[in-house]
Parts: structure tokens; sequence; C-alpha cells
């Protein structure tokens, strides 16, 4: 009801944050009363679209102002520090967009900020929440291909992500900082954690700064080895674009995750083939609808986490992890050398 439901505000009123809007009106046991972005004219635009008054150029003078239960952050990664840290402050519960921070010591220092307020964290790493992939995590979990020795996730598209996010097109490193963090992410929760790792990166693309493709090989702690492939500059048909794709032997069959939502799992001679194509949101739209949908459900969880009193599992804790590997990858591209995570 409305008087259980928990206030919001929603900080940074750019491209992805639409998504987050709509999918916040789906959501039960909260509401966005608030908004906030410094650009008054996107501000203004999204208050519009969204019916929401309550507006606000600077974050400060919002967590004055208004009485929030938590707050949506999404913006770019820049501003993510201080923003946490201010609404740790207001004694918010936190959801921060990916890449949550550029360092660990940022990382590290928002964690601990939004702990010692008693609140809940959770960063929105959004991609193992995607329905198909879900499905996946469930079924190697559930036990059904045995104990994995191997997995390949991968997600290689030649789709203009530059359009939309021109940011991306500017900074020093690209990839696997945007992009990389979430198929890393996804072996994580299929592998578990990783004690070292090794790296290649590329540009292909001239007219972008960073790198657009890196192949990664991981070592995790269980025993798994995974390869994690990402690439910005694949031109094929059909163009795959947001998916990712899986590849996992087990020590009694194997799971795929192909291209069209497609999962096929071989054990003992039979195979099953399910379709598990995302649905497709009245406000989503093709090629995105995979990630908008997940947007719906990583933030219901993070409700139901705040409502059970439990950590969300893509906490800011969780992600440190997800954060080392960035930065371990980055590091072993550098220099060619494996990186073990215990040194990051
Ligand atoms: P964007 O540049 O379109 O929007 C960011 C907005 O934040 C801008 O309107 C800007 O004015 C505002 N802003 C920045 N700093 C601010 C501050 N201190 N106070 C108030 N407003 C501020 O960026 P985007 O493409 O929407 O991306 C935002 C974040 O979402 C990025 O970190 C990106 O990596 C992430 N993202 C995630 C996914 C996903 O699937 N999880 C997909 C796309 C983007
Ligand atoms: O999902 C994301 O984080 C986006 C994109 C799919 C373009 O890489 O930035």
């Amino acid at each position: 009801s409305e008087e259980t439901s928990m206030k919001g505000a929603l900080i940074g009123c750019g491209f992805f944050a639409q998504n987050q809007l709509h999918a916040w009106r789906d959501i039960d046991g909260a509401e966005i009363v608030a908004l906030c972005d410094r650009d008054p004219e996107r501000l203004a635009a999204t208050a519009e679209t969204f019916g929401i008054t309550r507006t606000y150029t600077d974050a400060a003078a919002m967590f004055a102002a208004e009485e929030l239960d938590f707050v949506d952050i999404a913006t770019t990664v820049q501003s993510h520090r201080p923003l946490v840290e201010m609404a740790a402050g207001a004694g918010c519960h936190v959801i921060c967009q990916k890449p949550f921070a550029e360092t660990m010591d940022d990382a590290r220092a928002m964690v601990a900020a939004v702990e010692a307020a008693g609140r809940t964290l959770m960063v929105h790493e959004n991609f193992r929440w995607q329905s198909a992939v879900r499905k996946a995590i469930e079924t190697v979990r559930s036990g059904a291909i045995g104990t994995p020795f191997f997995g390949r996730v991968a997600f290689r598209s030649g789709y203009d992500v530059y359009s939309g996010q021109p940011y991306l097109a500017e900074g020093e490193r690209f990839i696997i900082e945007d992009l990389g963090i979430h198929i890393l992410d996804i072996s994580r929760a299929l592998f578990g954690d990783v004690e070292r790792i090794a790296a290649t990166t590329k540009r292909v693309n001239p007219k972008i700064r960073g790198e657009d493709v890196a192949t990664m090989l991981l070592a995790h702690e269980g025993g798994v080895t995974s390869v994690v492939d990402c690439s910005y500059a694949t031109r094929r048909t059909p163009e795959t674009f947001p998916q990712s794709l899986l590849e996992i032997d087990g020590a009694e069959g194997t799971l795929r995750l192909d291209a069209g939502y497609s999962l096929v799992v071989q054990t003992g001679g039979n195979e099953t083939v399910t379709d598990v194509s995302p649905p497709i949101l009245p406000w989503a739209e093709r090629p995105w609808h995979n990630i908008q949908e997940s947007v719906r459900i990583i933030q219901q969880h993070f409700v139901a986490c705040i409502d059970a009193g439990t950590q969300p599992e893509t906490s800011g804790a969780d992600n440190l992890k997800t954060l080392a590997l960035v930065q371990a990858a980055y590091r072993s591209a550098e220099t060619g050398e494996t990186v073990r995570l215990s040194g990051i």
C-alpha cells in the first residue's frame, strides 16, 4: 500500500535511467518521489515523462529537503563516490549503477560508508539477472550437468553503442570497464570467485579511444577454468547484441546458451532445448528488451532484500570482487603477466 511503500529518489536522468524509471513504475513496495540531474533540460524532460514533480539540480539540496528511504544513482562513474557517501550520510539505502568505481579505494570507501550507516547497498549489476542467463545459472547450480570444469562466457557484437552513450568512445578504458564487467560478473555467478586472470586487449575501431576487444582466461578457486571474451568490433550475422552466450562443460553433461535465447542441456545422451527468450515489457524495445527486463528484476530484488533484511546477491561488497577482476584484467593486459586476485 501507499503507506508502506518505500520512497526513493533517482539521481542522473540520462540514457539508461529512463529504463530504471519505467521499471520502478512496475514495482510494488517502492516509488520514486524525486528526481535529480545537474542538467536542467534532462531533468525537466524526465520529470515530464514520468510525472514526477519534485526535482533538483543539486543532490545535496535534494537530500536536505526530502525524506527518502532509498536513492537510485544512475549517473556515470565519476560521481558515484560523492553521491553514495551523501546518500549514506542521509541514512538512505542505495542502488548505484555499474561501473561502481574506477578504483578499489573508492569502491571500498563506498561499501564502508553505507555499512556504517546501517543501510543496504546494491550495485545495479544486472546482467546476471537477465532471465535467460538466470535460467542457465540456476540449471548449473541445480547440479544438472554435474560439477562444472570449463566455461565460456562470450559477448561479441558490432552494435553501435556510441550513439546512445557517447562517453563510451571517449574513455581511456572501454570494453572491460563498461561491458566486460558484466560478463566477468556472470562468470563469477556461475563458477565462483577467481584466483588468477590473464587478459589481452585490442582496439579495432580507430574512432574510439579505449579497447573494444578483450579476451580473458580465469582460474576459479573452485577449480573451474573460464574464458570470458568480449568484443564490440565483431561484424557477423545474426547480430546478437546484447546477448551473453554460454558454453559450459560439467562432469555429467554440457549446457549452452546459444544466440536467439536457446538453452541447450545435454546429459546422459539426452538433449533438451528450451526457448528462454525474455518477455518484451510494454515499455521495452528490441534489442534492448533483454537488458530492460533485467532492470525490473534487479530493482525488485533490492526491494525484496530490504523487506526481508537480507543482502542483495549483487551487493556493494559482492561487487568488489567483480571490480577487482576488472582491475586485474587491465593489469594483465598491460604487463603480459597472469595476475593473482589476492594482490588487488
Ligand atoms: P548519461 O550520461 O546518459 O546520463 C547520466 C546523467 O547523470 C546525465 O544526465 C548527467 O547530467 C547526470 N549527472 C552526472 N553527474 C551528476 C551529479 N553529480 N549530480 C546530478 N546529475 C548528474 O549516462 P548513461 O548512459 O545513462 O549511463 C549512466 C550509468 O549507467 C553509467 O555508469 C553506465 O555504465 C550505466 N549503464 C548501465 C547499463 C546496464 O545495463 N546496467 C546500461 C547502460 C548504462
Ligand atoms: O549494459 C551496459 O552496461 C551498456 C552496454 C550494453 C552498451 O555495454 O553500457
